[in-house]
This record gives structure tokens, sequence and C-alpha cells, in this order.
């Protein structure tokens, strides 16, 4: 097996009652473990020596497309359980913060600017905050694309993503998507954020 399904760093139910126990569950044993097992059978034919995911993806117009869409779901979603934690929410400090200033004129601003595009997302995909050579830039996807991929419009560093497939909300939430997107600020892992930004 080249690529393996992490483990949480917190039980199911540490987010409750922003994003519930089950949900998390399915989620993770069931969505997130089906993109690692068919990420691992798609790449089985390719020469994968010293092949991370991020070089898989940079390149992923290279191969089929089974490769973009398992590994772009394995991918976003190892950072999605990161980017959150029982600990989270608040709002992001020190230099992190300067450069958010910076991008989007104020914190309150840039919420805006991520949860617009999380909301208005058509279908399935995911909003993004990533680091470029000229600042932090909100951004969106359809389906499981990133901004690390070779054929998306804007590139960058991910350094925060929410998840917007109904699979993420539904059981809680229905078609109420923009009040999961509320109840997401609430477990945002800033520390993980600022790690991602520094690195
Ligand atoms: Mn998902």
């Amino acid at each position: 097996m080249a690529f393996k399904l992490p483990d949480l760093s917190y039980d199911y139910n540490a987010l409750e009652p922003y994003i519930d126990a089950r949900t998390m569950e399915i989620h993770h044993s069931k969505h997130h473990s089906a993109y690692t097992n068919n990420l691992n059978a798609a790449v089985s034919g390719i020469e994968m020596e010293n092949l991370s995911i991020e070089s898989l993806l940079k390149d992923v117009s290279k191969y089929p497309v089974a490769v973009r869409n398992n590994g772009g779901g394995f991918y976003n979603h190892n950072l999605f359980w990161k980017f959150m934690s029982p600990n989270g929410g608040g709002q992001p400090t020190g230099e992190l913060l300067e450069a958010i200033n910076k991008s989007f004129g104020s914190f309150e601003e840039f919420r805006k600017q991520f949860s617009t595009a999380a909301a208005t997302r058509f279908g399935s995909g995911w909003a993004w905050l990533v680091k470029t050579g000229s600042g932090l830039l909100v951004t969106s996807t359809p389906n499981q694309d990133n901004p690390l991929m070779d054929l998306t419009e804007i590139k960058g560093t991910p350094i925060l993503n929410i998840d917007v497939w109904e699979h993420a909300y539904y059981l809680k939430y229905q078609n109420r998507r923009p009040e999961y997107i509320e109840a997401f600020w609430n477990v945002i892992n800033w520390d993980y954020v600022a790690e991602r930004f520094h690195g």
C-alpha cells in the first residue's frame, strides 16, 4: 500500500456540536478510506518510487482521471482533519493574521470571502485559503481538485480548506450548507494553519 488512511488526532465526537460524530465517522472511515483505497488501485501501474502525494498532484494531468479524483480526495481530507480541532476557533495571531490583514484588509473580510467561496461552490467541491508568491488568496475547486494540481486555475500552497460535499454536512445540516460553514469557524485549528503558512 503506497498511501495510508491517517488516524484522526481526536475522537469522532470531539467536534460536537459543530460537526456531529456520525458524520465524522462515515466521512473518515468510509469516504476518506475509499479515496485512499481507490488511489492505491489507480497508482498501481505507475512508477511510484519516491513519489509523494504532492508531486503526484503537481503533475496530475499526466495521469489517469482516477488519480486526479482519488489523489485529490486522499490529500484534501488529510488536510481537512488537521485544519479542525476540539480546541479550535477564534482568530489567528502573529504573522498569519498580519498576512490576512494585508491580503484581505481585515480578518472579517477574509472570513466573508472564504465563507462565500464555500457557499457558492456549485455542487461538490472545496473552498481554500492558499499562499502564493503575491500573498494569500481565497479560491474554490470542483469535485476533489485542489490548488496543487497543474490543471487548476488558481495555484498555491493550501493553508486552509473546507469540504462542501454534501457528505460533509448533510446528516446534521441537510441542505443548509451556510449553517455548516458558520459552524466550521468554531473548530478551525489556527495553529496548523499557521504551521502551513510558515512551512
Ligand atoms: Mn469529503
